[in-house]
């Protein structure tokens, strides 16, 4: 079995001609390039997205578009994390709908399922089975201390949070671990459940010996949390229903123009990259252009030096309206053919079943449970 000291340190990975291509990424604040060719080409990378509404640029540039990057040189698996997605209510038809847009979409962005294991969540049993085992493992303490449930709870009535929201980190932990992951291509927001995801599969190593990979966070140097238009102190989220708070990946392009020019800013006019709350407007747009254009924070902000906030927001439209049109085209070419992504599933699930199950049955077998005899 695989053990710790497996872990996506990155140590070796080194400046090289692929950093034109390949974009800075953080990995637990190191920040390093990524090398076209990886010396470690089986090293694992695992993430999903909940279908739980229409993608938005956050999940994009937070998730998506990392990706892409990584799965010339990692194994990668990439799920659409449905059981995730009924912590809160959801339609059942609207769900199954979602599913299968939003394995049209990463592929849409570039996800190729030659390359990478793309898989819908509730396909893999073991998911559930291991998410029950960490679940006995972890402590109450650790889960009220989660930020997201925190924020998601109390968006509803006092005790009719359902106990999914409370647990969902032990299945988060339990996806990740499955496929004995070396890094988790996440937005800053996942950086917590990662945290708990490490300690859990640290203390099951101490009281088991080496069994799971301790995966590392991967948090992209922009785009990392982008935050509402409507709201930019919170975060854009992809089940926020107002109008004008995100743009979505499948938005036609006057509609990101209009969502995007009424983009809450401030009352100045100075259009630089800041940590100040009261210019956190400004600074989400410039994070946006940045993260959709590739281009450096010097050159964005000598770009619009003498520009008013009007000329900024104009020039956000045209990057992202930029950036999605060949997403948009592709899925439009996807969506002729429903039977396409549901082969992908079918035959990313079978991959995910076969490694997930392997790593499944020794957990079963280290905490004690009886293997059914041979009939
Ligand atoms: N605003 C964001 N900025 C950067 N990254 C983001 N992510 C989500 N929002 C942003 C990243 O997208 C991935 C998938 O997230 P998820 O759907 O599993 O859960 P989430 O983080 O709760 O995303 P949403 O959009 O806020 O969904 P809802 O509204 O349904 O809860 C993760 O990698 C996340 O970091």
């Amino acid at each position: 079995m695989p053990h710790n000291g497996r872990g996506v340190t990155m140590r070796g990975m080194m400046r090289c001609t692929a950093a034109s291509v390949f974009p800075f990424i953080t990995i637990r604040k190191v920040t390093f390039f990524y090398m076209s060719i990886s010396p470690r080409p089986q090293k694992v990378v695992f993430s999903g997205v909940k279908p739980s509404g229409s993608l938005t640029i956050g999940n994009y540039l937070g998730a998506l578009k990392q990706w892409v990057h990584v799965q010339s040189d990692f194994k990668c698996y990439f799920c659409v994390v449905d059981m995730h997605a009924i912590t809160v209510p959801q339609d059942a038809v609207e769900l199954r709908d979602a599913a299968r847009h939003v394995a049209a979409l990463y592929i849409a962005c570039g996800i190729d399922p030659a390359r990478s294991t793309v898989f819908v969540q509730s396909h893999v049993s073991a998911h559930a089975e291991l998410a029950w085992i960490l679940a006995c493992f972890t402590s109450m303490g650790a889960l009220n201390r989660m930020t997201q449930f925190k924020d998601k709870s109390a968006k509803q009535e006092v005790g009719s949070v359902g106990t999914g929201l409370f647990i969902y980190p032990t299945l988060m932990a339990a996806d990740i671990l499955l496929y004995q992951t070396d890094a988790v291509p996440v937005g800053d927001d996942q950086k917590q459940h990662l945290e708990l995801t490490r300690d859990l599969a640290g203390r099951f190593n101490y009281l088991y010996g080496d069994t799971f990979v301790l995966p590392e966070t991967m948090i992209p140097p922009s785009g990392a949390r982008v935050m509402g238009l409507d709201d930019p102190l919170h975060k854009m989220s992809k089940s926020e229903t107002s109008d004008f708070h995100a743009v979505a990946l499948l938005d036609p392009p006057d509609k990101v123009k209009k969502k995007l020019m009424r983009a809450v800013t401030d009352s100045g006019s100075q259009i630089s990259f800041s940590d100040d709350p009261e210019r956190a407007g400004v600074n989400n747009l410039l994070e946006i252009y940045e993260g959709f254009t590739g281009e450096g924070r010097e050159s964005i902000e000598g770009r619009f030096v003498g520009k008013g906030y009007g000329d900024l927001k104009k020039a956000v439209v045209e990057a992202v309206n930029e950036g999605l049109k060949p997403i948009q085209a592709r899925y439009a070419e996807l969506t002729h053919d429903a039977r396409y992504i549901d082969s992908v599933l079918a035959n990313g699930a079978a991959q995910a079943r076969a490694i997930a199950n392997q790593t499944l049955d020794t957990v079963k077998d280290r905490v004690g449970f009886l293997r059914p005899a041979p009939l």
